[in-house]
């Protein structure tokens, strides 16, 4: 028995590597029953069959791992979020930032297009940028796509971790990756044909050597559920809503009705930002009123 991790899935095959190696394997019979399915990034248990291929035994304990797109034990998400085309939006952004601080898993967000932009949306979208910045994320909003700069500061905070590349179809995810590292020829889509018809130009999640980093390159979405979480915990995953709520009058403060709330203060006097308590207000009422599942 070997121990490898899977860098690639595809239609029920996983690529697993170990030493170095690269196996073909298929999971064991049992997993669908168990309910187990492999997940690229995932260390695991293998046995080799003729020479290359080979049979999943068990998946190893994960430190984490995401539903969209589907990765286990991840550091950090380079969150590639276009600033039009596909049309910006602070929703999907706070969904997937959620997704993450649950899993405890940390953003940085990569703002794309940005050389489509005239100067006026140029200018609303550095504040954009500037508000995330402020809640303590790392944001890079490159000036000119794709400067030295920009791909230098991300080399610099992608290096030694594992990391994945996500966001909406069409955003710039493998075009972005083919910058960092040209070698990969990623194959990238038209903008008209990626927003119009709907299609994935990536088909599927894997793991890539960039410099000194592993990064998957993933499959977009146009669209991000919210999470198995208690509605009364959501305000967990807003860091700025946490910072403001020791001086919320009640413990235990939603911001939503109770009087005497920080948060909505802080709202009201735009120091945190408006579209992020909307978009809260919305993750909130969606998650409250799901119908528990059985
Ligand atoms: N002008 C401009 N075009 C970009 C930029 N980034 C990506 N594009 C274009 O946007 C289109 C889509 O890019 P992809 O890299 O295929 O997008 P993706 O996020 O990988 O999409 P999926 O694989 O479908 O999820 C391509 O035509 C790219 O050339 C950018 O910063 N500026
Ligand atoms: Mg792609
Ligand atoms: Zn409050």
């Amino acid at each position: 028995m070997d121990t490898g991790k899977i860098y690639q899935s595809l239609s029920g095959f996983y690529d697993v590597v170990s030493n170095g190696k690269t196996f073909r394997t298929r999971a064991r019979g049992n997993f669908r029953k168990k309910n187990i399915t492999p997940l690229v990034g995932d260390l695991v248990e293998f046995q080799i069959e003729d020479g290359d291929k080979g049979y999943i035994l068990k998946v190893l304990p994960r430190r984490n791992s995401l539903v969209r797109p589907p990765i286990a034990n991840i550091d950090q998400a380079i969150v590639v979020t276009a600033t039009t085309q596909p049309e910006f939006s602070s929703n999907l952004l706070d969904r997937q930032l959620v997704a993450l601080e649950v899993n405890k898993i940390k953003p940085l967000i990569y703002f794309s297009k940005t050389d489509l932009l005239n100067q006026d949306m140029e200018k609303h979208f550095e504040e954009v940028a500037k508000g995330y910045q402020r809640i303590g994320y790392d944001v890079i909003f490159p000036k000119q796509a794709f400067d030295q700069e920009s791909l230098d500061h991300l080399r610099q905070l992608f290096s030694n971790k594992e990391n994945v590349i996500m966001g909406q179809t069409g955003a710039g995810k493998s075009t972005l990756l083919n910058h960092l590292a040209p070698e990969l020829n990623l194959k990238t889509g038209e903008i008209s044909t990626a927003l119009n018809r709907g299609k994935h130009t990536t088909r599927k999640v894997a793991l890539l050597s960039v410099n000194d980093g592993l990064i998957a390159d993933t499959p977009g979405f146009s669209s991000y559920d919210t999470f198995t979480i208690d509605f009364r915990d959501l305000t967990k995953y807003f860091p700025e809503f946490m910072r403001a709520s020791v001086k919320c009058r009640f413990r235990g403060c939603v911001h939503v009705n109770e009087p005497g709330c920080e948060v909505k203060k802080q709202v009201a006097d735009k120091q945190i930002m408006s579209s992020r308590y909307q978009n809260y207000l919305q993750m909130y009422t969606e998650i409250k009123n799901r119908k528990p599942k059985y």
